[in-house]
């Protein structure tokens, strides 16, 4: 339950399968680590179209700025979403079944004109976490501070092993 004074979610994570969670875990990950508030939903393209449109058609009216849809296989999930809102999708090729997250990667990048999605990699979730924060960052200065910090500790990190091997 949401407390009254808790913000609304900014990202709403969608993906089409509770199998697909192990992956999504990255996003919400990043969004924690990033302070961003974000909801997540289980919905799919192929088993609950209906609920697929309501969620793309009311996203923005709801207050979410960026959404994050991963799906694997023949994952028309992120480019659904896109079809139906106006706000920016981030899709993340899930890596299963016999073809282990290519034919989840072109489904989702290859989107016609006029209908991006912004493709991280195979089961890249914490990246498309990242870029949520980052494109929210893009009019938020708060956010863009954090995501400076975060790479400032990515930084910092590279550093520290490099200075490691050099003793
Ligand atoms: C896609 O089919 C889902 O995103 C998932 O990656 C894949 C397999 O789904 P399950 O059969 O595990 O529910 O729609």
């Amino acid at each position: 339950m949401q407390g009254e004074n808790r913000p609304g979610p900014l990202v709403g994570i969608v993906m089409g399968s509770d199998s697909d969670l192990p992956v999504v875990k990255g996003a919400a990950e990043a969004l924690t680590l990033l302070q961003i508030p974000f909801e997540v939903r289980i919905i799919s393209a192929h088993r609950s179209p209906l609920q697929a449109l309501e969620y793309a058609r009311t996203a923005a009216e709801r207050g979410l700025k960026v959404l994050v849809a991963a799906a694997g296989g023949a994952a028309h999930l992120p480019g659904l979403l896109a079809a139906l809102t106006p706000l920016p999708v981030i899709g993340v090729p899930v890596g299963t079944g016999t073809l282990g997250g290519l034919d989840a990667l072109l489904s989702i990048v290859q989107m016609p004109r006029g209908i991006p999605v912004a493709t991280v990699a195979v089961n890249g979730a914490f990246n498309a976490g990242v870029l949520a924060a980052q494109i929210i960052g893009a009019s938020d200065p708060e956010v863009r501070k954090r995501v400076a910090a975060y790479r400032e500790r990515l930084a910092a990190e590279v550093g520290e092993k490099d200075a490691r091997l050099q003793s």
